[in-house]
């Protein structure tokens, strides 16, 4: 059995290109902008501003957009310099800051089942998320069971339903309306008794500032805690790329209540603002296992450091 997030370097080329691709609009904004600024001209006061103004107008935030900035002027300042090296100098010291947070999502073999809690507000991606990591640990010959949390919408089992007819895993479900932290708990009985390799439990979304809807999660992770006091063994919060800097206060609010372990960044693919990642994982330095670059069941792509912050900086 081989790790789930490791892949296979002959498919590196092909992924690289669809990572390219994703971060297209993202790297337009920025090495687009940054051509703009710079054909060959002096690394000056002028020049450093209006370098930081479009790092933050493109998702980065203040503090990055900064420290980009500052270290840039420390071995540059008064010379010529072109965009090339201007974007090679950011994509280097991003792929170094991003390093430490473009950890795998390792599955714990010795954990039956290594559960798994998706969570996130409306429409982040979670239920595509689920699908596409199922496919990823069926197809490296794990025993995967589904939990349809999202008892709230008759349709939310039903997408379910299909990833697990796709995958051959199985669903566990409620009728509408049935309580999830209930739901997680007789999920997670049945997934130990067959000692399954992986629970992935979806949840309904839920917006960060709705209190009630995220007592219901802190509910589901204590129910959880009642049966294996170490699960959730993981607590994936999948966000939208596309909300920009709103995905900070997601963060804040659910790590809060659920003790997130680590991020999703989905649609990738549909946004320039592709630099709330480097924010985010400066900010808040949670592992980021993977980016959702499409909508197919391929588009799921472990992180990593040096090949997101090229594809972001427009390098090939
Ligand atoms: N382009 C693109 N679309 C995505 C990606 N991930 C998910 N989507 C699309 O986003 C939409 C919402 O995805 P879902 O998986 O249903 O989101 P969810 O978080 O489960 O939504 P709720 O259960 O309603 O909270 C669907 O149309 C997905 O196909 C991605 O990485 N790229
Ligand atoms: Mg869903």
């Amino acid at each position: 059995m081989t790790n789930p997030s490791i892949y296979d370097p002959s498919e590196k080329k092909g992924w690289l290109g669809r990572l390219t691709a994703g971060l297209r609009k993202s790297s337009a904004k920025i090495a687009g902008g940054i051509g703009d600024l710079f054909t060959k001209r002096k690394l000056d006061e002028a020049a450093l501003e209006g370098l930081e103004e479009l790092l933050i107008t493109a998702d980065l935030g203040a503090a990055v957009a900064a420290r980009l900035t500052t270290n840039l002027a420390k071995t540059r300042f008064g010379k010529d310099v072109t965009g090339d090296e201007v974007r090679a100098a950011f994509a280097e010291d991003i792929a170094t800051s991003l390093a430490p947070v473009a950890l795998p999502l390792v599955i714990d073999p010795t954990k039956k089942p290594f559960v798994i809690l998706v969570v996130g507000v409306n429409g982040s991606g979670k239920t595509t998320t689920i699908g596409k990591l199922t496919k990823q640990f069926c197809d490296d010959g794990r025993a995967v069971t589904l939990a349809a949390g999202d008892t709230f919408r008759a349709a939310a089992v039903e997408q379910l339903q299909v990833w697990g007819q796709r995958t051959g895993a199985p669903v566990i479900f409620r009728e509408t309306g049935a309580d999830a932290a209930s739901l997680a708990f007789d999920a997670l009985n049945e997934s130990a008794a067959r000692s399954d390799d992986v629970l992935l439990i979806d949840t309904a979304g839920r917006l960060q500032n709705k209190g009630n809807l995220m007592a219901e999660l802190a509910k589901i992770v204590r129910v959880i805690k009642k049966k294996d006091e170490t699960a959730p063994h993981s607590v994936l919060l999948v966000l939208d790329a596309t909300v920009g800097q709103n995905a900070h206060s997601q963060v804040e609010a659910f790590s809060g209540i659920a003790g997130v372990t680590g991020l999703v960044l989905t649609k990738v693919d549909g946004t320039a603002k592709g630099g709330v990642v480097v924010a985010l994982a400066e900010r808040f330095g949670l592992p980021v296992h993977y980016l959702g670059v499409g909508e197919g069941v391929d588009d799921l792509r472990p992180f990593t450091a040096g090949d997101f912050a090229k594809g972001l900086l427009g390098f090939p």
